[in-house]
């Protein structure tokens, strides 16, 4: 893992110090050669197969990001991902998490919740709560080329999913001074990966940071790890590049330290972290309820759980294995333990409190990063990785996956805690998870039903506040700024007013 954060701290440096890839510093021939050396020994020699063809610039290219690996590391990798350790690992116990572990907002008393608001709005004034966005994914479900953040789903305002999400931490900031007479700073890190970076920054440049102030919005860059051949080789994107892919949401842990983000969050003063998946249009970002739940039990994770919609939903499960707070990939799990009923509830999945990448952190728990970060395990996706014949270095178009892309998961940290350390909370599904995964039309998880979820959600805040709404059908509701309401709060200007369906609220008056 170290060759991970060499990779990304090159990254970094070059970036940083402006290095275009055609600057790059020249190698000597004896560092030349001592890589390819390395390299041929760990039988990995054909990423240098056509060198001789290179131009002196493709070398130095070629030169700098496979320097940035360790064969043999990769090799250890591909080799534990392509042949899953036979060893019996034991027996594993997968059970519910016990109820000590587990709360839920849906039967929490209002008591409760709002003593959770308090005490996290109150951590917000103290300018002691941060949120990192994990955004490196490349969205290929949803058939889009620009980052998902960019997407648009379809609102009266035509939001981007980064703007609303920049909104709602503008109005927290404004709820917490209003709270404290103080000015509060929510710092946003968000997590790039090489093929999001450049269309982020740019992004954010071209909308000024969504109003927010960009000394306190702070883009980084995880790791990227070569993509494998089915039997073991680092295939090569052309003669001049290896292919490479985002090094998985796990990647975070690293990418904190080598981008300086601890180290800043350090300084300000952060104790306590909201991580966050950048398509789910409802996230409530640095959500007060969750910081004041996490802090009050003074757990170092944790983390939102939905009830998992049927046992074939694409979401990961919080469970405890082997007596560990854990989480099974959707991509991982067995039928049986899928579709497994509670014993109480036989209608009930037993498995039902479902991932919504939506993390807690206490900042002393990211204190131990450099401990554990390199062991967290790596998930093998099998892909159709495009790339050149090693044989004659034709361009290739795999029509069947041909090899592997090794990713790290974020959650795979929650088994290094105690469960009297962690803590899940269920929140409604309807206020606060609606997925962007899939290309329009699917009619589930696509950009269709994040824009309706969006606008049901302020119609169902405009009745609450005694507002009345006119609408043809579930379809059609009423966008609400983040601006005008974080949660649904301060709405009571529309007491009495009728709304006629679809329409924006952005003004209060
Ligand atoms: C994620 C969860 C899954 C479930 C589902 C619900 C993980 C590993 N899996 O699955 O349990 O909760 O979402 O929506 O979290 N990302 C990066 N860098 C990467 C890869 C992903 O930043 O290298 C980000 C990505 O931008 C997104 C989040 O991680 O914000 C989840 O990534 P995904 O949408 O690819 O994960 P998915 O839907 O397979």
């Amino acid at each position: 893992m170290a060759a991970t954060i060499k990779d990304t701290v090159s990254n970094l440096v070059g970036k940083m110090s402006g290095h275009s890839e055609a600057s790059l510093r020249q190698p000597s021939s004896e560092e030349f050669e001592q890589l390819q050396k390395k390299y041929v020994d760990a039988g990995q020699g054909q990423v240098f197969a056509f060198v001789d063809e290179l131009s002196s610039v493709e070398k130095a290219q070629l030169f700098h990001q496979m320097n940035n690996f360790d064969p043999v590391r990769i090799n250890e990798l591909a080799d534990t991902a392509l042949n899953p350790a036979k060893a019996d690992e034991g027996p594993i116990s997968l059970e519910p998490l016990p109820e000590v572990a587990t709360a839920s907002i849906l039967d929490s008393d209002s008591k409760d919740l709002q003593q959770w608001y308090d005490e996290g709005l109150q951590l917000v004034a103290q300018n002691k709560v941060a949120v990192v966005l994990m955004a490196g994914g490349q969205g290929t479900r949803l058939g889009s080329s620009a980052p998902k953040g960019c997407f648009d789903i379809g609102l009266p305002s035509h939001k981007s999913l980064f703007q609303i999400q920049a909104e709602r931490i503008a109005k927290l900031q404004l709820l917490a001074k209003k709270s404290s007479g103080k000015d509060a700073v929510i710092p946003w890190y968000v997590m790039t990966s090489g093929p999001t970076r450049k269309p982020t920054e740019e992004f954010f440049q071209q909308h000024d940071y969504f109003g927010l102030a960009q000394n306190n919005v702070f883009i980084f860059e995880q790791g990227v790890l070569p993509c494998i051949s089915n039997e073991g080789k680092i295939l090569m994107e052309s003669k001049a590049k290896a292919a490479v892919a985002p090094d998985g949401n796990g990647g975070i842990y690293q990418a904190l330290l080598t981008s300086g983000v601890r180290e800043d969050m350090r300084k300000r003063g952060i104790e306590h972290i909201h991580t966050y998946c950048v398509d789910n249009c409802l996230v409530k970002v640095a959500d007060p309820v969750f910081i004041g739940f996490a802090a009050s039990k003074n757990v170092d994770i944790a983390t939102k759980v939905v009830r998992k919609r049927n046992a074939t939903e694409s979401v990961g499960l919080i469970l405890q294995k082997n007596g560990k707070p854990d989480v099974v990939e959707y991509s991982e799990i067995d039928k049986e333990t899928a579709e497994a009923k509670d014993p109480k509830q036989p209608e009930v999945l037993k498995f039902r409190a479902a991932n919504i990448v939506n993390h807690y952190y206490s900042f002393r728990f990211f204190e131990s990063i450099e401990s554990w970060a390199h062991k967290l395990p790596h998930h093998v996706a099998r892909k159709k990785i495009p790339c050149i014949k090693p044989e004659n270095g034709e361009a290739f178009k795999p029509e069947k996956p041909n090899g592997i892309k090794l990713e790290q998961f974020v959650f795979d940290v929650f088994p290094l805690t105690p469960l009297e350390k962690f803590a899940s909370i269920e929140v409604r599904r309807e206020d606060e998870f609606s997925p962007l995964k899939n290309a329009k039309g699917t009619g589930e998880d696509d950009q269709d039903t994040s824009k309706r979820d969006i606008m049901k959600q302020g119609q169902r805040w405009i009745e609450g506040a005694g507002g009345v709404v006119i609408t043809e059908d579930e379809w059609t509701g009423v966008e609400v700024s983040p601006l005008i309401s974080y949660g649904g709060e301060g709405l009571e200007f529309l007491k009495g007013r009728e709304i006629k369906a679809p329409a924006v609220i952005e003004k209060e008056e």
